[in-house]
């Protein structure tokens, strides 16, 4: 048994003495990772348990179709997270307004935001989905309730991000500005070991992501760059490769890990994503954050993500992230977008 086997928990420990050192923060890192190893435990037996499978029939603020599952781990999080006393204020995918914590229990001084269960309409078909989280102090005056003005800080504002990928194995990837590392849950001890130490992302990659079926409805630039990647025109002097998975934390992983840019720009084509299909909030700027703390970079095409002031918790923008060269060169095409 190797004896310099980290574990996250003493991970987030060593961690804790960069921050408020009081353990909130630590406290509530913990309580995702007890959540995210719940649904891990149900992701994997989906394909077995009926009572999960399927539609509940019915759709959540986004007009989607709702998995069990999803219900399933938004309650998870959102009941992980209540008690503790760490957390005002939590902002979901799967709840319409932000989620207050209930009377009988303390207000804390952080705010938490998570797609619970990204990725959901793949579970039928056993393609890996994620969880995604992003952490922030609360601006509003202690001990009340959270606010709206809470949940809308940039991503620059963010304390700490992470996501967890339910595929072949599970593995959560976190920062808390200090770089960004991965641990995979070893499920014989039900404990997430580091097993991707400080990770950065290759300044260029040689893959791209996007779902080119809306190639008809990109503007000008956003055509021109696919096409450039397509082609030898490209500083590789060959085509990029293709790699879609449908699941923006499996294809976000596998780009921070081997590099490449990942796009889901604004269709002129859909009047519900004129700015994109992917969210602010709880998608967007975490993993933007783990991006640059990565070496990479996240961009709308005209500016960083992270810079953004959010107007409304579910607010869409366009979103190009990974490698830090790539995106910076799509930003110089992006420019031919409202010629
Ligand atoms: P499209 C999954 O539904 C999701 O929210 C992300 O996980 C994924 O990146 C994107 O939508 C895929 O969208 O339009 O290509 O099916």
């Amino acid at each position: 048994m190797n004896d310099k086997i980290i574990s996250l928990d003493r991970h987030i420990i060593e961690e804790q003495h960069r921050y408020s050192g009081r353990g909130d923060f630590s406290a509530i890192l913990s309580q995702i990772v007890f959540a995210a190893k719940v649904v891990a435990a149900q992701v994997a037996h989906a394909g077995i348990v009926e009572d999960i499978l399927g539609k509940t029939g019915s759709k959540n603020i986004q007009g989607e179709e709702v998995q069990k599952l999803d219900v399933y781990a938004n309650r998870l999080f959102i009941n992980a997270l209540n008690y503790i006393g760490k957390v005002c204020v939590m902002a979901s995918e799967e709840e319409k307004d932000m989620i207050l914590i209930p009377p009988e229990f303390p207000r804390g001084d952080y705010v938490v935001m998570f797609d619970p269960l990204d990725g959901s309409t793949n579970i039928d078909v056993n393609v890996s989905i994620g969880t995604i989280f992003g952490i922030y102090r609360r601006v509003s005056p202690p001990g009340g309730d959270g606010t709206l003005e809470d949940c809308l800080q940039p991503g620059r504002k963010l304390f700490g991000a992470g996501y967890v990928i339910y595929s072949s194995s599970t593995i959560l990837v976190y920062t808390t500005g200090n770089g960004v590392n991965g641990f995979s849950l070893d499920p014989s001890v039900g404990e997430f070991i580091l097993s991707h130490p400080n990770i950065t992302m290759p300044r260029r990659g040689k893959i791209y992501s996007t779902n080119e079926g809306n190639y008809p409805y990109w503007k000008k630039g956003t055509r021109e760059y696919i096409d450039y990647l397509k082609s030898d025109r490209n500083t590789k002097k060959e085509p990029y490769t293709s790699r879609y998975i449908g699941s923006l934390v499996a294809d976000f992983h596998r780009n921070l890990l081997k590099g490449g840019i990942f796009l889901y720009p604004e269709d002129t084509n859909d009047p519900k994503k004129p700015t994109g299909k992917l969210r602010l909030l709880y998608e967007a700027n975490p993993l933007a954050f783990i991006a640059e703390q990565a070496g990479g970079y996240a961009s709308t095409g005209y500016e960083p993500i992270l810079d953004i002031k959010p107007t409304s918790l579910h607010q869409r923008v366009p979103l190009i992230i990974g490698s830090k060269d790539d995106v910076l060169e799509y930003e110089e095409f992006a420019k031919k977008n409202n010629e």
